[in-house]
């Protein structure tokens, strides 16, 4: 009997705890994480930490990014031009990804290497809210 009570407070703990870690987990971004084999994009610093979760992935080159729209968190279509609205990036893709400021790979750029990552553009040469192309060099 004592046994069952202790074994019902421990999954009373553990049920708790499921809904602790989910309220956690939200306050960061569920896109924060960029898989292996893509570049990911983000309209917000810091990947869109406790911003509203604009994103998208590229595995391949894009001449330009005025037909492309932002994903929200759950890969709905935001319906929002990518254009001109990237913060953040993370490279996961495998080689160096250079973001241009305009189509076609032309402009000012900047190069990320295969593992970085850079929350802030504004201090880049690409700067923020610029890109417009994007090459991949590995594909
Ligand atoms: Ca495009
Ligand atoms: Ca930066
Ligand atoms: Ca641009």
């Amino acid at each position: 009997m004592r046994l069952t009570k202790k074994a019902a407070a421990i999954v009373a703990a553990a049920a708790l705890f499921t809904v602790v870690v989910p309220a956690a987990a939200a306050e960061a971004s569920p896109r924060s994480t960029c898989y292996g084999g893509r570049v990911c994009l983000y309209a917000g610093f810091d990947y869109n930490r406790g911003q509203s979760d604009h994103w998208r992935d590229f595995t391949a080159d894009d001449s330009d990014l005025a037909d492309n729209n932002w994903l929200n968190w759950d890969f709905s279509n935001t319906w929002h031009s990518m254009d001109n609205e990237t913060s953040s990036v993370r490279n996961r893709v495998g080689c160096s990804t250079t973001l241009w400021q305009h189509a076609e790979y032309t402009g000012a750029h900047s190069t990320f290497t295969h593992n970085s990552n850079d929350g802030y553009l504004v201090n880049n040469a690409i700067g923020n809210n610029r890109t417009s192309s994007i090459d991949i060099w590995c594909r």
